[in-house]
């Protein structure tokens, strides 16, 4: 049987990697530790990085991002540099996935689905937090006008509401790109709400709903490219709210801005 599938895997010219690699979803049990990053932390639920989330390496890293999300080893490399910075240790070579909570190094206020730190402990998921974003998402589709004003309305609320605000534009913008470009689709710079949703409140890949692996491989120009589409989104959507606000128009289409 298995055999049988296989090989009508390899007429149709690919291989079942999915169902192997995303096969074993299982919940954090309570001595493993995770991140402020729902990426980071679906693929230790999936094993494709260690269970615990402790002790990964950048080859784990490579591994792990290359095959479960066809990420290119130079951008997987410069991730990893990025998670290694947050290790207290000097010099360390490894991370695990609760160091990257530290406040304003890699982590940061307005997140899409985490508390500020001045609030509570800003790397674990927060449905109050996610839910002011979802808000943002009134359609099926996800476009890169909604995306960024889901992210430009947390920011204000940040703004308004804690007194140590930090805004880390550069990794808010890159986050918002990641979302659209991998959970989402690349090309059009959309993504399903639903599929959003299922993977912040899950740390969990929507599979079930058809998301696929990336087929063409994703680089550090790719990434570049996207967070330069959000950052544009983000201009256009800040602009006609500060239209909005002198009064050039009555009604505002979306709830807070
Ligand atoms: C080694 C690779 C990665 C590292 C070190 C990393 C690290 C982080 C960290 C520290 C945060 C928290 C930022 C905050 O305060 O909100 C974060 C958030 C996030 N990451 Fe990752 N990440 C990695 C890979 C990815 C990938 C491949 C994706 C693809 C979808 C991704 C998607 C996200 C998203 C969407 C958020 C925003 C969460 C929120 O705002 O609530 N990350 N990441
Ligand atoms: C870390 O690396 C730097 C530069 O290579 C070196 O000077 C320093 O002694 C190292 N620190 C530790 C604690 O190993
Ligand atoms: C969620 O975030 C809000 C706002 O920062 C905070 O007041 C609340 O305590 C957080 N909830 C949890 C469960 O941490
Ligand atoms: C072998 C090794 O480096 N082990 C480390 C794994 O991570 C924990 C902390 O999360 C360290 O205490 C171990 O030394």
């Amino acid at each position: 049987m298995k055999l049988a599938i296989l090989s009508v895997s390899a007429a149709l010219g690919f291989l079942p990697v999915q169902a192997d690699i995303f096969g074993n979803w299982k919940a954090p049990s309570a001595t493993d530790v995770r991140s402020p990053c729902p990426m980071l932390n679906a693929l230790a639920n999936y094993g494709i990085l260690p269970r615990d989330g402790k002790n990964i390496t950048e080859e784990d890293t490579i591994e792990a991002l290359g095959t479960a999300l066809n990420f290119d080893i130079e951008l997987s490399r410069t991730l990893y540099g990025f998670a290694i910075s947050t290790n207290p240790t000097p010099n360390a070579t490894i991370y695990s996935l609760d160091n990257l909570g530290r406040h304003n190094i890699v982590e940061h206020d307005a997140s899409l689905s985490r508390s500020d730190a001045y609030f509570s402990d800003p790397s674990v998921f927060n449905q109050t937090i996610f839910d002011e974003t979802k808000s943002y998402w009134t359609l099926p589709i996800v476009d890169l006008r909604q995306a960024a004003m889901s992210r430009l309305a947390r920011v204000r609320t940040s703004q308004r509401d804690d007194p140590n605000f930090v805004l880390n534009e550069k990794f808010g913008l890159t986050e918002v790109a990641l979302f659209l470009s991998i959970i989402g689709d690349y090309t059009t710079a959309t993504a399903m709400r639903s599929n959003l949703e299922y993977f912040f409140e899950n740390d969990r890949l929507p599979i079930e709903f058809g998301w696929n692996r990336p087929l063409t491989v994703f680089t550090s120009a790719d990434l570049d490219a996207m967070v330069q589409r959000v950052a544009q989104a983000t201009e256009e959507v800040s602009g006609e709210d500060s239209r909005l606000r002198r009064g050039c128009r009555k009604t505002a289409k979306q709830p807070g801005l």
